[in-house]
């Protein structure tokens, strides 16, 4: 039985998030701000609708994460990135330093193809278990989206690092659009790679379920919607 939670803030507006039943890895998904990220060299971001729109101003641009991530390397080496490309660019990289090294340096990187002129937020899977130097536990990441731009901009809808496990239990839900507190019951969506049925639970929160229906029920709050996925 694996359990994976949607988490709605209900002040005003709502967003969903999806969370995996993964404590302890690193998941940004931008909802409401930056989520600890920092931008520098000719690089700002600011958040939207879930979306993280970085505008680069000039050469080198980068973002970083927060430290003290503490990501064990050995099972987590997959980095999913949801993103689209504004730029003629072809190419990202992502750096990162470990508890025991702190250089940033090319050997803690890795590149990845990008799309460039893009059209749609882009799924693109980052094999770190490639890199050497990915090993014992990650203390910070950070994201080059794209390597000789110096203008131009990018959108991020998520950054995650996980592992297989975690990866065959990845849970897509279908987009739901901003919501108020007054909105009518919805209709949770969700499809699990592993193609296995999911079984939604208010955990706690203002809202009701009957099977996959949700009602909120009017007040501000958090909702946790438990999706449980048998058979593993
Ligand atoms: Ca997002």
């Amino acid at each position: 039985m694996r359990e994976l939670a949607f988490i709605f803030c209900l002040s005003g507006m709502i967003n969903l998030v999806n969370a995996q039943d993964c404590p302890h890895i690193p998941e940004w998904y931008f909802t409401e701000n930056e989520e600890c990220w920092t931008f520098s060299n000719n690089l700002s971001g600011t958040v939207s609708d879930g979306i993280l729109t970085l505008t680069i101003e000039g050469g080198d641009p980068f973002m970083t994460s927060q430290s003290g991530l503490n990501i064990n390397a050995e099972d987590n080496w997959e980095i999913l990135l949801r993103m689209k490309n504004n730029t003629p660019d072809t190419t990202g990289q992502v750096y990162f330093i470990t508890t025991t090294d702190h250089g940033w340096r090319q050997e803690m990187s890795r590149s990845f193809k990008v799309v460039p002129e893009d059209s749609i937020l882009r799924d693109y899977v980052i094999d770190m278990s490639q890199v050497l130097s990915w090993k014992g536990f990650i203390e910070q990441i950070r994201l080059d989206p794209l390597a000789s731009a110096s203008s131009g901009t990018v959108e991020i809808d998520h950054i995650i690092v996980t592992g297989p496990d975690c990866v065959k239990q990845y849970i897509t839900f279908q987009s739901i659009e901003s919501k108020t507190i007054y909105d009518d019951p919805f209709v949770l969506q969700a499809s699990s790679a592993s193609g296995l049925p999911i079984e939604f639970a208010v955990t706690v929160g203002p809202a009701t379920l009957k099977d996959s229906l949700l009602t909120l029920t009017g007040e501000t709050g958090v909702v946790v919607v438990t999706a449980n996925q048998a058979g593993d």
